[in-house]
């Protein structure tokens, strides 16, 4: 409770702390600090627990409290992540010279309360993943203060809430705001075009809400906006995935906004033409659009360009008309943003780890679309010590491979090209001119000839793919020469001749695929030496002779297919560890023998221990599994009454692509809804709920109880839903336009019934369950 300071204890506080310039706002500060306090209903880590009215004349000196230096004045409260939990009421006062609030990575519920949005004091006000909830308001100026609310705010974070509604157009009058962040919540409605009165933002994210509409062109006004985050996929698991879904195209003018750098819009159902201009945007370093449905495209200086799966199409023009620095201009806040943006979409991607840091890369994705004919020349131009990847897979490019193509090669450190799922043919001798080629993926075109044996040059190839060609003539026994391959994939092509020996001197091989060939001749026994092979497949040669000793255990699945091979004996639980192999082919004094023996008796000693431990972790995992596999089973679509028995968790998944955009049909409360035909003729909505697996319930809850104030024209009567780990939807009757414009016509009190009565049902459940296994 927010008991007031007793008196007497405020006149100790006047008393004792001799130079007190505003001894009056400190009654307020310290009734502000407890207020809080009396919030907080779990702190479990005791962070406020030398916050009490007795201690009051030390407030300065309680954990993340602190005060103008010359006086008693709080000027910041500073609590992130201390597992503080309990409701914010609305009317929580604040200290009343306060600038910086920051309770991020707490678990507070209820509004954001409104004195935080009217101080005109609050420069920087952090809220972030907490389970603030309700609809965002900015509140009118606090009582006598001549400036506006909100008027110092610079920073608001407010991502990984709650909050439900639409972004208030209020917030044009917190003028000061330079970074606004309200990813990770519910907010719906369009982005309000009023954001364009904030003529010092610099940083706007709005990902992963259920945002809809048009991304208004007066954004543009927004002179100084460095980073727009209109939509962001990676979504850790449990995380909140993304339901924003707009309309039409990005405005033209806010692509020329002269100060932007980074634009993050991946599937965010955006379409037209993509007018990266070449004259305006030379500052634009970072470009997501992938999976929209642009369909034109100019390149500008970009260091970061991804515009895969569109449905961009003709020939891929360079028009990088001017040199402009490939380094970001910006501040510390745009270097964040672009790190953690372009970092996280490249984990996992085998391209991604290929140069270590992004700071130095840069990236164009231009891959799955309809680009055909020539390859590109695209003109990079990078500064020292920048490397390059360039993905085209998935196109029609149809020519051979130029000296104009690899032109990039020679102003880059390192290259990446994928080249895979084209129609691209003739030979590959160009590729050897490409000194600083890292990665090579030509996979599935149709290059024919012999591979150049002057491969063996590049000296910095990691990975070589050129599965599925139509390669003829002898693997070149050069790539032994080749120190840092790790990578080589020769398969299905119509290679002959056998194996080089002098393969097995690239030391750190770890993938070898050459199945599918006609090779002949033996398998070299040393490739039992090369300590990192983990994959060698060779199946469907004509090989023979016998199967080496590997490292790594044999898949016998590796080697069939060739009759004269002898058999596949599987594991090489029998060979002895490397250090053996060594010490045994070292000198044989006594010594060495005696130190052999040891070296054997610890290594036998090890492994039956490791053989054991082996076992029960196998034990252990194999019962994980079997949970996981149980777990897996309750897939489970609850029906109502007469729902007909194609409505199953599995049919729903297929029937909506696996919830694929071009299903949806719109969005908004709580998530986005998609429209499946599960049977000809029998036509559900479905909407998925916008959640990770602990809001699940709560969100659940609202979304039942709100049923009846959403007027959404598809939506009428829940037939069903699903409550699973990862994943909630709630199932209704798919209207067409007629039903639907009989249905707005009926009374308000029939729609609150209609609820009311689905409502009834979840309570009651007269269910029936599908079962998926
Ligand atoms: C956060 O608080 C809510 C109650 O307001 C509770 O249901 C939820 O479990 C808490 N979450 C965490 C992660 O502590
Ligand atoms: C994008 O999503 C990733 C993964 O959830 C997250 O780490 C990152 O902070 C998000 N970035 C922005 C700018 O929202
Ligand atoms: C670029 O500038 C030139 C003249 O400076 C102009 O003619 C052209 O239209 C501009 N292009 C774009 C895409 O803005
Ligand atoms: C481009 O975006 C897609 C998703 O839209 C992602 O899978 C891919 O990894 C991205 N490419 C790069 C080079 O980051
Ligand atoms: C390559 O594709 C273009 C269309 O993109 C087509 O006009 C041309 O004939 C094709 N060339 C070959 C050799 O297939
Ligand atoms: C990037 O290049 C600059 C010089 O061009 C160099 O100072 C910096 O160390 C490089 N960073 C990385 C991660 O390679
Ligand atoms: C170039 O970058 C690599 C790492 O990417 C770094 O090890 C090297 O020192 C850099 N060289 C120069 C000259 O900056
Ligand atoms: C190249 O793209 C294809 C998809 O078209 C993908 O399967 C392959 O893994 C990519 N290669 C590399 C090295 O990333
Ligand atoms: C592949 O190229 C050969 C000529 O080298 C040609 O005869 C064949 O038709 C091409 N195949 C495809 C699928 O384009
Ligand atoms: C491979 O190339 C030969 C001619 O070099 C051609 O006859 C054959 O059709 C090609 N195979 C494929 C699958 O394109
Ligand atoms: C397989 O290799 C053997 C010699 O090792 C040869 O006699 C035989 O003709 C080859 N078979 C095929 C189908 O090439
Ligand atoms: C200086 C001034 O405007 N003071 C006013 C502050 O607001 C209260 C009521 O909220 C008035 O009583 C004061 O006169």
């Amino acid at each position: 409770m927010a008991a007031p300071p007793p008196p007497l204890l405020l006149l100790l506080v006047l008393l004792l702390v001799p130079p007190i310039p505003l001894a009056s706002s400190s009654a307020a500060d310290l009734a502000a600090l407890l207020a809080v306090k009396a919030a907080v209903a779990h702190d479990p880590g005791g962070a406020l627990s030398a916050w009490s009215a007795a201690s009051a004349t030390s407030y300065c000196r309680w954990r993340g409290v602190t005060c103008h230096p010359s006086s008693l004045a709080v000027a910041a409260i500073d609590l992130p992540a201390a597992s503080l939990s309990g409701a914010l009421p609305a009317a929580l006062p604040l200290p009343p010279r306060l600038r910086r609030l920051d309770l991020a990575a707490n678990n507070f519920s209820g509004p954001v309360p409104d004195a935080f949005l009217a101080s005109a004091t609050l420069r920087y006000l952090d809220l972030r993943f907490n389970s603030l909830s309700a609809a965002l308001e900015i509140p009118p100026p606090l009582a006598n203060s001549s400036s506006p609310a909100c008027a110092a705010l610079t920073h608001l974070r407010l991502a990984g809430n709650f909050l439900v509604g639409q972004i208030p157009a209020g917030i044009a009058q917190c003028r000061s705001l330079r970074v606004l962040d309200l990813s990770r919540n519910v907010l719906e409605g369009a982005v309000p075009r009023e954001l364009g009165r904030l003529g010092a933002l610099r940083v706007l994210d709005v990902s992963r809400n259920s945002l809809t509409d048009r991304i208004p062109a007066e954004l543009a006004n927004c002179g100084e906006l460095a980073v727009l985050v209109l939509t962001n996929l990676t979504a850790s698991p449990g995380g909140q995935p993304e339901f924003n879904a707009f309309v039409g195209g990005l405005p033209t003018e806010v692509l020329a906004i002269p100060a932007l750098e980074v634009l993050w819009a991946p599937r965010a159902n955006l379409d037209g033409r993509l007018p990266l201009s070449r004259n305006g945007t030379c500052r634009l370093r970072a470009v997501n659009l992938g999976q929209n449905y642009f369909a034109e495209l100019a390149i500008g200086c970009l260091t970061y360009l991804n515009v895969s799966a569109n449905s961009l199409s003709g020939p891929l023009l360079s028009s990088t008309e001017r040199q402009c620095s490939s380094r970001l201009i910006g501040d510390n806040i745009v270097m964040q943003y672009y790190d953690e943006l372009v970092g996280n979409v490249l984990i996992g991607n085998p391209f991604g780890s290929e140069f270590g840091s992004i700071a130095n890369v840069t990236l164009h994705d231009f891959s799955n679309n309809g680009f055909g004919g020539a390859l590109p020349s695209i003109t990079v131009s990078l500064d020292r010590n920048y490397s390059y990847g360039l993905w085209l897979n998935g196109n029609m490019f149809n020519t051979t491979l130029s000296a104009r193509f690899f032109g990039f090669c020679k102003v880059a450190t390192g290259v990446a090209i994928n080249l895979s799922s084209n129609q691209l043919s003739g030979s590959l001798d160009m590729l050897s001119s490409c000194i600083s080629i890292h990665n090579f993926d030509a996979g599935y075109n149709n290059f024919s000839g012999s591979i150049p044996a002057d491969g063996g040059g590049l000296h910095f190839l990691r990975s070589l793919v050129l599965r599925g060609n139509n390669l003829t003539g002898q693997i070149p026994g050069q790539f032994g020469d080749l120190a840092a391959l790790e990578v080589l994939d020769l398969s299905r092509n119509s290679l002959t001749g056998s194996i080089p020996l002098h393969l097995t001197d690239a030391s750190h091989l770890q993938l070898l695929r050459l199945d599918h060939n006609r090779l002949s001749g033996t398998i070299p026994p040393s490739f039992s030496e090369l300590a990192q092979l983990t994959v060698l497949d060779v199946s469907f040669n004509n090989l023979s002779g016998d199967i080496p000793n590997l490292r790594h255990p044999a898949d016998c699945g590796f080697f069939i297919g060739n009759p004269l091979l002898h058999q596949c004996l599987g594991t090489n639980a029998s060979l002895p560890p490397i250090e053996a192999i060594s010490s045994s082919k070292g000198v044989k004094k006594w010594g060495a023998r005696f130190k052999s023996l040891i070296v054997i008796l610890v290594a036998a000693s090890t492994a039956i221990i490791s053989f054991l431990l082996v076992i029960l972790l196998f034990f252990v995992c194999e019962r994980r599994k079997r949970a996981k596999i149980s777990n897996l089973r309750t897939k489970v679509v609850v029906t109502f009454t007469d729902a007909p028995p194609e409505l199953t968790y599995e049919n729903l998944i297929r029937a909506t692509s696996n919830f694929s955009i071009q299903n949806l049909i719109g969005s908004g409360g709580f998530g986005a809804t998609y429209k499946a035909e599960l049977v000809p003729g029998f036509l559900v909505a479905v909407k998925r709920l916008a959640m990770g697996r602990f809001q699940g319930l709560q969100q659940f809850d609202a979304e039942i109880r709100t049923l009846g104030r959403i007027r959404h024209r598809n939506l009428v009567t829940l037939i069903g839903y699903h409550l699973g780990e990862s994943d909630t939807f709630l199932i209704y009757n798919y209207l067409s336009g007629e039903q639907v414009s009989e249905f707005s016509r009926a009374e308000p009190e029939q729609q609150g019934r209609l609820a009311g009565g689905s409502l009834k049902l979840l309570s009651q459940p007269e269910k029936k369950t599908s079962q998926h296994t």
